[in-house]
């Protein structure tokens, strides 16, 4: 396969000045007529042949200027033709077939409508491009179809014209005066219904806000509106970012690879992660799609203002934005329960990405296909490394910095090394090595030591850092490591701080730079406890060994909540770890007495609370062991303990459950969405103990409830368990009242899928179920994604899990190879489980290598995974 690689970049030899596209929308087929205003690289010698990217493009027409191309060669997706000037418009008039585009790249039909995606590099498949994103150009589209089936026709920019055609047939022209790359192209055609807002910006500018639906979805746009304007306004104040366009539109649409993409004044999103009203949406998921709005319009400036130079600087935009929307979320809700999930979630999906096949550094190297790194450690841990520099220089230098980046940069295509030198620049701060954040793949362990001298009152930590080969990358140099840190007495107080190392009083952190750093604290009269990497302040594994009366010091005393909650999930996974080691699942009393006081403090709130109390995910487990896992040995202990917390305080589950019930007007708001959220952890326990009145109660909850989030919680109870009689009895109650709508019938797929115990012939069934489409890739994760991250039923003791999912991804490379590619994941860290699990799972990766007619984006990852 082509290996693409970062060294190997070249500016193009053409660029596009502006791009005129019409577009023709018909019954079967689709014609494209593109006009590019070309001129030659003047940094380039001659007259070089131009190499336009095209993928399944029927040629009708192709000119320079009024002259028809006679000499073209169009193979293996490039045309290559022959200029005659420096400066030219090339034409051409081509045909797609966007009705059997599954794919979902380019233009596509979407249900009634057609629409596209084109990042990265889907407009190539609309018609030929130099289809990279330093090339920037201005566009007017035009386009055409059918007005009684498609009367909402729009692209990006402003509307400059429509009209009426002959045979029934209608136009519109849309104009984008900011110059972008073709991955920001967006059309759409439908009947869709449109809701209306408006945004006043900063400097008086009246935004018209528009959402488009299909019209049975009309009711589930205003949350999104309102998370749009709430996200407009934050962007002003903490960034200075005012809208630049008149207009500014978001699209949903239920056949959609990603959950939503930054189109310039188009946004298009996945129905599921736009659409929502309190009956048929969770509290999690208004929140994701509060965060997922805010996401895809702060990159009109971190994406589209300023774009990426090249794919490889994908994180320059990505985990960019990611860290934004992540302070817009602490902004509007919890801070600290924010900043628990996303570091749990780095933890639990991005930490395995690092020590696995596909491990690659936020800048990566190369690849073979671009859509294989929309990965966690892009976007998360570009998101990370993002929140270090601002841990380093401050708040306030980080905002200048980030104005002097977009100031500088505005309309231009940028590296994360530009990024960086804007950083570097208004701070002053020397960033050469930290810029290995970018460069090097992997996580970094740091084993902490710590040594007490009574006498003369001193106190030592020692830090090492190394970190473990990866593919194509043995070497490996130490890290810029911010450490945020305390020390605290008995009671919890933090103590004032004198050491002989780099550490900052403002904002107490303390950096590590080299492999190895012993730091001296002076005039520490009693034994400290070490408060450290506080809020998760740098992306790495941290081995510290601590007694248990520290552990349960910084569990019930830390004032950092973060590390509070962390010392908790450390009690619990250092536990589980010996358990599993030694075979023995007593659940010890050491777990036991941190539960108790968690359930006591009456001054955790119920969000954290439910935090503290939730055991460690399987996926979490699993990464933590270091070691090859025995999965079975693995699930027993973890249910062992859950079984043991439960029983021990049955009371205090059906207690607590009940008092958490609350008459309030059903709003989604922090404060009730972690009571809820702790009313489904203690009725899981609850549940779990057997007692009939929970599962009355879970049943109760879900009949009764007037919100999704009561409905499901009372249902995953049920589910996980309660008789087959009843659990068969509400999901089929479920489906018979939501089956028209297109989001519940996701959830009800996905329950099935997650629940506990679910077997391969359920799996099947549903994947022959009227309401389960392969062409839709909503579906397919509901159901695939829903089997797979259901830790017991994927592992299953007979291993079939394995090539079940080898072949539903053979049978999706066919149909959709971006989101086949995906669930390739589920198999590539094959060598973390020991003896016949390992070799079944590769196996299963064998037989998908081993199937005829792979796409790249399988192959890549297959093949990674085997090397
Ligand atoms: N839709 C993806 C995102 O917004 C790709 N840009 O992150
Ligand atoms: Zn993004």
């Amino acid at each position: 396969a082509r290996i693409i690689r970062l060294a190997e970049y070249k500016e193009p030899d053409y660029w596009i000045k502006n791009t005129q596209l019409v577009i023709r929308i018909f019954d079967g087929y689709t014609e494209v007529s593109s006009e590019l205003t070309m001129v030659k690289n003047a940094r380039v010698d001659g007259l070089p042949t131009l190499v336009l990217d095209g993928v399944e493009q029927t040629i009708k027409q192709l000119h320079f200027d009024d002259t028809e191309i006679s000499q073209y060669q169009y193979s293996d997706d490039k045309l290559t033709v022959q200029p005659v000037a420096e400066e030219f418009i090339f034409k051409a008039v081509t045909r797609i077939d966007p009705e059997n585009n599954t794919s979902l790249e380019g233009l596509y039909k979407s249900g009634s409508m057609y629409c596209t995606q084109c990042e990265a590099e889907g407009f190539r498949k609309i018609t030929f491009y130099l289809d990279r994103p330093d090339v920037m150009a201005t566009f007017t589209t035009r386009i055409e179809a059918d007005k009684a089936s498609f009367p909402t026709l729009l692209a990006n920019g402003n509307p400059i014209d429509e009209g009426e055609l002959e045979n029934g047939r209608h136009f519109a022209t849309w104009q984008d005066p900011f110059v972008k790359p073709a991955y920001l192209f967006a059309a759409v055609a439908g009947d869709l219904v449109r809701k209306d807002d408006s945004f006043t910006t900063c400097s008086g500018r009246e935004i018209s806000l528009r959402i488009f639906a299909e019209p049975r979805n009309a009711h589930k746009t205003d949350f999104a509106l309102d998370s749009l304007k709430r996200s407009m306004k934050w962007d002003e104040k903490r960034y200075g970012r005012e809208y630049d366009l008149d207009i500014f539109m978001i699209v949903a649409s239920d056949f959609f690879n990603m959950g939503a993409m930054e189109n310039k004044g188009l946004n298009i999103f996945n129905s599921a992660a736009v659409l929502a009203n309190q009956e048929t949406s969770s509290d999690d998921r208004f929140e994701r799609i509060e965060a997922i709005v805010a996401h895809e319009y702060f990159h009109n400036w971190s994406g589209n203002r300023v774009t990426c130079r090249d794919w490889f600087q994908l994180s320059l935009k990505e985990g960019f934005t990611v860290y934004r929307d992540a302070h817009f979320t602490s902004d509007m809700h919890d801070a600290t329960v924010k900043r628990i999930k996303d570091a749990r979630f780095l933890k639990t999906v991005q930490f395995p990405e690092d020590s696995g096949p596909n491990a690659h550094p936020v800048k990566p190297q190369e690849y073979q296909e671009i859509n294989n790194f929309y990965t966690v450690t892009i976007y998360e841990k570009g998101a990370e490394v993002v929140g270090m520099i601002n841990t380093l220089i401050g708040e306030d230098l980080f905002r200048k910095g980030s104005d002097l980046y977009f100031e500088r940069f505005d309309g231009c295509a940028a590296t994360t090394d530009d990024f960086v030198a804007c950083m570097q620049e208004v701070s002053g701060y020397d960033f050469t090595q930290f810029k290995r954040w970018y460069t090097q793949a992997g996580t970094p362990t740091v084993v902490v030591s710590q040594h007490y001298d009574a006498e003369q009152q001193q106190y030592q930590l020692s830090f090492s850092q190394s970190q473990k080969p990866t593919p194509g990358q043995s070497e490996k140099l130490p890290m810029v490591i911010p450490v945020k840190m305390a020390l605290l007495n008995a009671q919890g107080d933090e103590l004032a701080i004198d050491c002989d190392a780099d550490f900052n009083q403002q904002t107490q952190v303390l950096t590590l730079t080299e492999a190895q750093t012993t730091v001296t604290f002076s005039g520490v009269s009693e034994q400290p406890y070490a408060s450290l990497f506080r809020d998760f302040s740098a992306p790495v594994r941290v081995e510290f060994e601590l007694s248990e009366a520290e552990l349960l010091l910084l569990a019930s005393k830390d004032k950092n909540a973060y590390n509070r909650f962390d010392a908790v999930q450390k009690i619990y996974l250092d536990t589980l770890i010996a358990m599993i080691k030694n075979g023995d699942n007593q659940t010890p009393s050491l777990v036991l007495d941190v539960v108790r006081a968690s359930l006591a403090d009456n001054a955790l709130s119920p969000a954290i609370k439910s935090l503290m109390l939730a055991l460690p995910s399987y996926q979490l487990l699993v990464d933590s062991l270091q070691q090859k896992v025995d999965a079975d040995a693995l699930v027993a202990a973890r249910q062992a303990m859950k079984q043991s917390i439960a029983n021990s305080f049955k009371a205090e589950w059906a207690e607590l459950t009940l008092s958490l019930q609350s008459e309030q007007a059903y709003q989604f708001n922090a404060e009730q969405a972690g009571r809820r959220e702790l009313q489904a952890l203690t009725l899981s326990y609850w549940a779990e103990t057997g007692d009939a009145a929970a599962l009355d109660f879970a049943k109760a909850l879900y009949q009764q409830a007037n919100n999704q989030t009561d409905r499901l919680n009372g249902l995953k109870a049920v589910l996980d368990n309660g008789s087959d009689a009843l659990v068969s009895d509400l999901l089929d109650d479920f489906y018979q009242r939501w089956h028209e709508d297109t989001q519940m019938v996701e959830t009800w797929l996905l329950l099935q899928a997650s629940a506990k115990g679910v077997t391969i012939d359920t799996i099947k069934a549903l994947m022959q179920h009227e309401a389960f489409d392969i062409t839709n890739p909503n579906k397919v994760r509901s159901v695939l994604a829903g089997f797979m991250n259901n830790f017991t039923s994927y592992h299953q003791k007979d291993f079939s899990g394995y090539d079940f999912i080898a072949q539903r991804i053979i049978q999706l490379d066919a149909i959709n190879p971006q989101v086949a590619a995906r669930f390739v994941t589920a198999l590539e860290n094959w060598k973390v489980f020991s003896g016949q699990r390992a070799e079944a799972m590769k196996q299963a990766l064998q037989s998908i290598a081993d199937s005829q007619g792979r796409s790249p984006d399988v192959s890549e990852k297959v093949e990674k995974a085997l090397a």
